[in-house]
């Protein structure tokens, strides 16, 4: 069974998230996703929206995804590779040769996938206050 490692924040679920877990699903057999947690958030510089539980329970959710991990800290990725066997961290092409993740290819392999064009979680929320305003809500 080869085992697929991805992380994110994945807060307003869009396209661009299913993209990358249905491709990152399709190079195994068994996806985990390492959720940023609320505290990690604040470490990254980002605020989400919907709290670690309820985008927990949305991944949880999605087909290609068979289990769920906190991500509490930059450096808990070599220790989640050997606890749950991955055999490799796929991550979207935003953060293709980043150090944080170049520095994984000792302990397995490492694969970009690229980015879903057009779509983000903060464009959205930019957006859904553009519609507010112009509905005078
Ligand atoms: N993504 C994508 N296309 C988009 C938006 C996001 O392919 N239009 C991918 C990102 O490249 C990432 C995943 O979807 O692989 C989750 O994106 P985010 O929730 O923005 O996660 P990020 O803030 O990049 O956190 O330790 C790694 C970090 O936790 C990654």
């Amino acid at each position: 069974m080869r085992k697929i490692l991805t992380y994110g924040t994945y807060d307003v679920l869009h396209r661009g998230h299913i993209n990358l877990l249905r491709r990152a699903k399709e190079r195994g057999d068994y996806l985990i996703v390492g959720i940023s947690t609320d505290e990690f958030n604040a470490i990254k510089g980002k605020k989400s929206y919907y709290d670690y539980e309820t985008r927990k329970e949305m991944l949880e959710a999605i087909k290609y995804v068979d289990e769920v991990i906190p991500e509490c800290t930059w450096d808990q990725k070599p220790g989640d590779i050997a606890k749950y066997g991955a055999d490799e961290v796929v991550m979207g092409s935003d953060w293709e040769g980043n150090e944080k993740f170049e520095a994984l290819r000792q302990y397995c392999d490492v694969y970009y996938l690229p980015r879903t064009e057009g779509i983000s979680s903060t464009q959205i929320k930019s957006e859904l206050h553009l519609m507010d305003d112009k509905a005078g809500v």
